[in-house]
């Protein structure tokens, strides 16, 4: 009886504990250039087509204090305040993604951070043409997730499992 319970629970759940043990979450946002050039869908449509689920959305216009929160690790840099006044130039839609090896696939997707260099293919590389002005944004390791998608969303507007 105990060894057909066990058995039944390895071949009923190893799959899902596998993809419990491995997802991981990301925080994107699209910057005022994506927004107003309407590539929202575009974009967003990759991520879901990739097999990336979205657990939180938001549509929102930086305050300059929020800019500045995002993009702390800049600060002094001689682009800080061009970065902070470019990303609060108009609306961004900011998101959370949750998938295996997130923050890694999603940063293969976007591209290198100078969109002239970045590869076709990449969202940076297909669209955008400037190191200011290169559409996105994603975290680009756990630490930099757990600090930036905070600027953003609150516990309760991260949707739990569906
Ligand atoms: P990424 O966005 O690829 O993580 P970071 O974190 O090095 O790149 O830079 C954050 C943002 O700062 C970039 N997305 C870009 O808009 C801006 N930035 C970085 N380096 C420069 C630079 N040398 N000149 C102007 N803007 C820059």
């Amino acid at each position: 009886m105990e060894s057909i319970g066990i058995k039944r629970i390895t071949i009923t759940n190893l799959r899902s504990m596998v993809k419990e043990m491995t997802k991981e979450r990301t925080f994107v946002f699209i910057k005022p250039d994506g927004v107003k050039r309407g590539l929202v869908g575009e974009i967003l449509s990759r991520f879901e087509r990739k097999g990336f689920k979205i657990k939180a959305l938001k549509m929102k216009w930086l305050t300059i204090e929020e800019a500045e929160q995002l993009y702390s690790i800049h600060r002094g840099k001689p682009f800080f305040k061009n970065l902070v006044k470019f990303v609060t130039s108009g609306p961004i839609v900011a998101f959370i993604l949750e998938g295996n090896s997130a923050i890694e696939v999603v940063r293969t997707m976007i591209g290198a951070t100078d969109a002239r260099k970045a590869q076709p293919g990449t969202i940076r590389g297909d669209y955008g043409l400037d190191i200011e002005a290169n559409i996105i944004h994603a975290s680009d390791s756990r630490e930099s997730f757990e600090r930036e998608y905070k600027v953003i969303f609150n516990e309760n507007e991260i949707i739990s499992d569906y």
